[in-house]
């Protein structure tokens, strides 16, 4: 059994962290409270994943925070991250896990009640459930499933999960009233005049939570 803690999941965007940049922005984040950062951009190739990726685990070297690396196998296993993501048009959890081995964390995005209920918890670490509601951050996301359905997914996931998509602090308690187990966000924490700041608000909200 694999011990993580998705409680506070920094996902990077590479546009709305331009103005700090991404590994500083997890460098902060992490100073904040962010326990899990995931390395995600759509337009970059392999090699400048694996660029950022290695500066991003330097940043990260004793701080107890995981890297994750989204969709780039290859990327991810080249860096010696912690994790990899993958959606589902991305390759197959079996395939994933085939290619990462038995230790490195995976995870996998389901948006709907029935990919949830499909997770393969003998590949599969965490699910990442979503979106909770639209955001301008992820330009083809699905149909947002508010709280009821994040509730409604979390239970029919075997493993553990993260909600996504246009949360921030205020939404910390309904997130865990649904079961998830922590809530992944990007603007809520990329672009802001103060990442680190931003982080800590959420984590102090995660700290009120009931355990
Ligand atoms: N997957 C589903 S929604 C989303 C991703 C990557 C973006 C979430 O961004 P934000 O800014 O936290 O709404
Ligand atoms: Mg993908």
């Amino acid at each position: 059994m694999k011990t993580f803690d998705l409680s506070l999941y920094l996902v990077l965007d590479p546009d709305l962290c331009a103005g700090t940049g991404m590994v500083e922005t997890a460098r902060l984040a992490v100073a904040g409270g962010a326990t899990m950062v995931q390395l995600r951009d759509k337009q970059a190739g392999t090699a400048r994943m694996i660029e950022t990726g290695h500066a991003l685990k330097q940043a990260l070297v004793g701080t107890g925070a995981l890297l994750v690396v989204n969709d780039d196998v290859e990327a991810a296993i080249a860096i010696g991250a912690d994790g990899l993501h993958i959606g589902q048009e991305d390759m197959n959890a079996l395939t994933a896990r085939s290619m990462i081995g038995p230790e490195m964390i995976l995870g996998l995005s389901v948006e709907t009640e029935a990919l949830a209920a499909a997770v393969d918890a003998d590949l599969v670490d965490y699910a990442g459930v979503g979106p909770v509601f639209a955001t301008p951050t992820k330009a083809d996301h699905k149909q947002p499933i508010g709280f009821d359905g994040l509730a409604r997914l979390v239970k029919a996931s075997p493993v553990p999960s993260v909600a996504i998509g246009g949360l921030k602090a205020d939404h910390v308690a309904e997130v865990f009233a649904a079961g998830a187990r922590g809530l992944a966000v990007v603007s809520a924490i990329c672009g802001t005049p103060d990442p680190e700041a931003a982080t800590r608000r959420i984590a102090a909200e995660i700290r009120k939570v009931p355990a």
